[in-house]
C-alpha cells in the first residue's frame, strides 16, 4: 500500500531538498503537488483541503523561512501534520476492563471485509497479553460461517461459542455472555454477519447485539481495497450502531491508500490495528507515525531529525562554527563532538533512519573502535594539552597513550587527523562555495 503516493512525496521532498534556500514560492509549488498527489491517492476532497491549508499555514511561518535547515523543517512539518491525520498513539489502543469482569468486542462491517479472520487475529492477540478470550459465532447467515471461525479458533488456540440452530445473534450473545461469566472468560469477541450493502435488517439485527452486548469495542473493520466507499460506509455504521475504532483489513494490498489516510478524519474514530495478510499473526497496531514516513518514503528521518534537535544546541553550533573560523577549534571540541554523535545512538539505528542508506552504508564503513580510542587519548590529556596539542611532546605522547590504552602510533594518528580536519574546516568556513559544494557531496 502507498507505493505510489510514497513515490511522488519522496520526489516532491527531494526536489525541494536540493534547496539551500527556500522561497514562500517553493513552499507553495510543493504544497500543489503534495495536493495532487493526495487527490490522485483518492484522498477524501474536504480532508485533502484540511491537511494542505494546516500544512500551508504552519511552513509559510518563519519557522521554516528562518531555518537552519529549511526543507528538513518543512518535512518534518509534513509529517507531523500527516500523523495528526492519521491520529494519536494513545487513542489506538483497546480500551478493555480487567480480568474481574467480562470485556465485550463487537466485530461489525460489510460482506468479506475480514470480520472473522480479524477476530480470529485478535483474539491470538489478546490471549498473548494473558486475557481469557472465547470467540462468538453470531454470523448466522452464511452457511460456512461458523465452521470457518470454528477453525480460525483451533488455529489460535481460542474456544468459540456456538448455539447450534440458533437464528437469532442476540440470543446468541445473551447466552455467550453468561457462559462467559460461568466460566470466567474476560473477554469476548463477537464475529456478526455481512451484508453486500447496508441493509435496515442488518442494522437492525447488529443494534440488537450491541444493546445485549454493551461492547467496550465495537470495531468496524473496513478493507482497505474499497477506497472511499469504506469511508462513506463507516460514517454510517458510525451514525446508526455506533463505532469505537476502526481496523483496516488488507493493508497488504496494492491499493493507493486514500481510505486509509481519510477513514479516521472524516469518521472521527480512530484506527486501532491494520490486518497485514491472511495468516492470524498478521495484525498490527496502527502507528501513526510510523505509518506517515511510510507515506512520505522518507525511512525515518524524523526520528533522526528530533534525536538531533535533541542534541543540537544552537548557540553552541554557532560557538563551534566561529571556532572553526578562527582555527580555535580544539582537541576538547573534537571530543564534545564524539560524545554528542553518541547521544544521538548506536550507528547502526542511525544508518536505518537515513533514507537511502541501508545497503549503501554499512556499520564497518565507520570505525567504532578508532571513536573509542580516539576519545579515550583525548581523556588521558590535559586541559591544556586539548587546548594546545602542539605542546604534546613525545614523553606526554608516551604517558598519554599509557593512559588510554592505546600506543604512542595511535596517538599521533589522531593528531594527524586533527591536524587535517583543522585545515579542511578553516577552508570550509571560509569558502561558501566549498562548503555548498560539499554539503551536496553528502547529500544534504
Ligand atoms: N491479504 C489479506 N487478506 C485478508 C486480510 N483479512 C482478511 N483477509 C481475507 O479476506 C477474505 C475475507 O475474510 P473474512 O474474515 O472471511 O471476511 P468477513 O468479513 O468475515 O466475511 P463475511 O463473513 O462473508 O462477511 C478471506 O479470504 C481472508 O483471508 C488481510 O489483512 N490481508
Ligand atoms: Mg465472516
Amino acid at each position: 500500500m502507498f507505493d505510489s503516493i510514497s513515490d511522488k512525496f519522496s520526489s516532491i521532498l527531494r526536489t525541494l531538498g536540493g534547496k539551500s534556500k527556500i522561497t514562500e514560492k517553493n513552499i507553495q509549488d510543493a504544497v500543489e503537488e503534495i495536493k495532487m498527489a493526495l487527490l490522485d491517492a483518492d484522498v477524501n476532497l474536504r480532508v485533502v483541503r484540511r491537511f494542505v491549508n494546516a500544512t500551508m499555514e504552519e511552513a509559510l511561518g518563519e519557522k521554516v523561512l528562518k531555518a537552519v535547515d529549511p526543507s528538513q523543517q518543512f518535512v518534518k512539518i509534513i509529517h507531523d501534520r500527516m500523523v495528526a491525520l492519521l491520529g494519536d498513539e494513545e487513542s489506538q489502543k483497546l480500551s478493555l476492563r480487567g480480568p474481574d469482569v467480562t470485556s465485550t468486542i463487537l466485530m461489525m462491517g460489510l460482506q468479506g471485509s475480514g470480520k472473522t479472520t480479524t477476530a480470529a487475529k485478535l483474539a491470538l492477540r489478546l490471549k498473548r497479553e494473558g486475557r481469557r478470550v472465547m470467540l462468538v459465532a453470531a454470523d448466522l447467515v452464511r452457511p460456512a460461517a461458523i465452521l470457518q471461525l470454528q477453525v480460525l479458533g483451533e488455529a489460535v488456540g481460542v474456544p468459540v461459542f456456538v448455539i447450534d440452530g440458533e437464528k437469532n445473534p442476540a440470543k446468541v450473545a445473551s447466552e455467550a455472555l453468561k457462559r462467559a461469566k460461568r466460566d470466567q472468560f474476560d473477554t469476548l469477541i463477537v464475529d456478526t454477519s455481512g451484508r453486500m450493502h447496508l441493509d435496515e435488517t442488518l442494522m437492525d439485527e447488529i443494534v440488537r447485539v450491541r444493546d445485549v452486548l454493551c461492547p467496550d469495542e465495537t470495531l468496524f473493520v473496513a478493507d482497505a481495497m474499497t477506497g472511499q466507499n469504506a469511508v462513506t460506509i463507516a460514517r454510517e455504521f458510525e451514525e446508526k450502531v455506533g463505532i469505537s475504532g476502526v481496523v483496516l483489513s488488507k493493508f497488504d494490498s496494492d491499493t493507493r491508500g486514500g481510505a486509509a489516510l481519510s477513514l479516521r478524519s472524516v469518521v472521527g474514530k480512530p484506527i486501532k490495528f491494520i490486518g497485514v495478510g491472511e495468516k492470524v499473526d498478521d495484525l498490527e497496531p496502527f502507528y501513526p507515525d510510523r505509518i506517515a514516513s511510510r507515506i512520505l518514503g522518507m525511512g525515518d528521518i524524523v526520528t533522526l531529525v528530533e534525536k538531533a534537535q535533541a542534541v543540537y544546541d544552537e548557540k553552541e553550533a554557532l560557538k563551534m562554527q566561529e571556532k572553526m573560523a578562527k582555527n580555535t577549534f580544539d582537541l576538547q571540541d573534537y571530543l564534545d563532538q564524539l560524545n554528542s554523535m553518541d547521544k544521538m545512538g548506536s550507528i547502526e539505528q542511525l544508518i536505518e533512519m537515513i533514507p537511502g542508506a541501508k545497503g549503501q552504508i554499512s556499520e564497518d564503513d565507520i570505525d567504532q573502535a578508532e571513536m573509542r580510542r580516539e576519545k579515550a587519548i583525548i581523556l588521558s590529556m590535559t586541559y591544556a594539552e586539548r587546548a594546545n596539542y602542539r605542546i604534546l611532546g613525545p614523553t606526554r605522547r608516551k604517558r598519554v597513550a599509557a593512559g588510554s590504552g592505546t600506543t604512542v602510533s595511535d596517538v599521533n594518528r589522531l593528531i594527524k587527523k586533527f591536524e587535517k580536519m583543522r585545515l579542511t574546516m578553516r577552508k570550509l568556513t571560509k569558502n561558501k562555495k566549498y562548503q555548498a559544494e560539499m554539503l551536496k557531496q553528502m547529500g544534504m
